[in-house]
């Protein structure tokens, strides 16, 4: 199959090595054109993948069946603005990354959408990307032409397991957007470990208390229980992890809490809905950004 992967990060590289490896024609696509991409990523076995890999053919991408977007959530829909007219008809995309609502911000088009949130952990070390944790990537329609696409599904797992289709993704987009409102947040104002998170119980359930309350309200059913279960437990597979808010705070980059916890509040508040505690995260991660996005501007 013709493969884009738009965002050659530790994500991006992670699927580029993949699909490679199970023989697909892939290329990538950087904002900044160059005329290769070198992928260097180091499996959870310890082997390795070191190559360098085409870019920004307009050809490749114009005939590509599947269009990956690996970006930051922030980045996606002016990335895919300018990209949109170069895609065939039939080309699908499928946007990984923290949060919601970018599918909102994307011009009209025609083209087979998917959504999806994956668990396989992947960061920058030196010039390699280290697979740390392998986990499940699970995807699913955003339109109708993308519930034509569940094809795929077997396709993206055979390249990097496990991968689920669901008919109806919504549920597990905000499951795991439970987990990144208390992950993500946390970890960057405290300034640890996913793991260390586990002195923090109370504000936990107070962010998964207001989480429940804003998915019961938009018809999902859960419970501040369940939330609570499945953060812990990703709490627990992640425990050495420095979340990626953290990094990007680390490393004064924009970060994803507009569509994480801002997306909630935004949801929460078409409901009239208080969210106090998640707000309140929130103003604090935005100060941090605005503190160095200030002087860099
Ligand atoms: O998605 C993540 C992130 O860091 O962005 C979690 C699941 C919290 C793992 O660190």
């Amino acid at each position: 199959m013709k493969i884009t992967v738009l965002g050659c990060g530790a994500l991006g590289q992670l699927w580029l090595s993949t699909l490679y490896q199970q023989g697909h024609d892939v290329q990538g696509w950087i904002r900044i054109p160059q005329p290769f991409c070198a992928v260097n990523v180091i499996f959870p076995d310890g082997q390795a993948f070191n190559r360098n890999l085409p870019t920004n053919d307009p050809q490749h991408l114009a005939e590509s069946q599947l269009l990956l977007v690996t970006l930051k959530a922030w980045q996606v829909s002016s990335a895919l603005s300018s990209l949109l007219p170069l895609l065939n008809e039939n080309c699908t995309i499928l946007l990984l990354h923290n949060g919601m609502g970018t599918v909102d911000e994307l011009p009209a088009h025609r083209l087979p959408i998917l959504l999806g949130a994956t668990t396989h952990a992947a960061r920058h070390e030196g010039n390699a990307i280290v697979h740390v944790a392998s986990g499940i990537t699970h995807i699913g329609p955003a339109n109708a032409r993308g519930a034509a696409a569940s094809y795929l599904a077997d396709q993206l797992h055979d390249a990097l397991p496990d991968v689920a289709w669901h008919d109806n993704i919504l549920p597990s987009l905000w499951n795991k957007l439970a987990v990144n409102c208390v992950i993500n947040p946390l970890t960057a104002l405290h300034d640890c470990t996913n793991g260390d998170l586990i002195t923090y119980g109370e504000q936990i359930e107070k962010i998964c208390s207001e989480v429940a309350e804003v998915m019961a309200i938009e018809g999902y059913q859960t419970h501040k229980e369940s939330l609570l279960s499945y953060v812990y437990q990703v709490i627990d597979t992640t425990s050495a992890n420095h979340s990626s808010m953290l990094q990007d705070i680390r490393n004064q980059r924009h970060t994803e809490i507009d569509y994480i916890t801002g997306y909630v509040l935004r949801r929460g508040r078409s409901h009239g809905l208080q969210l106090p505690v998640n707000n309140r995260l929130f103003e604090k991660i935005k100060r941090k950004e605005n503190d160095y996005e200030r002087f860099s501007s």
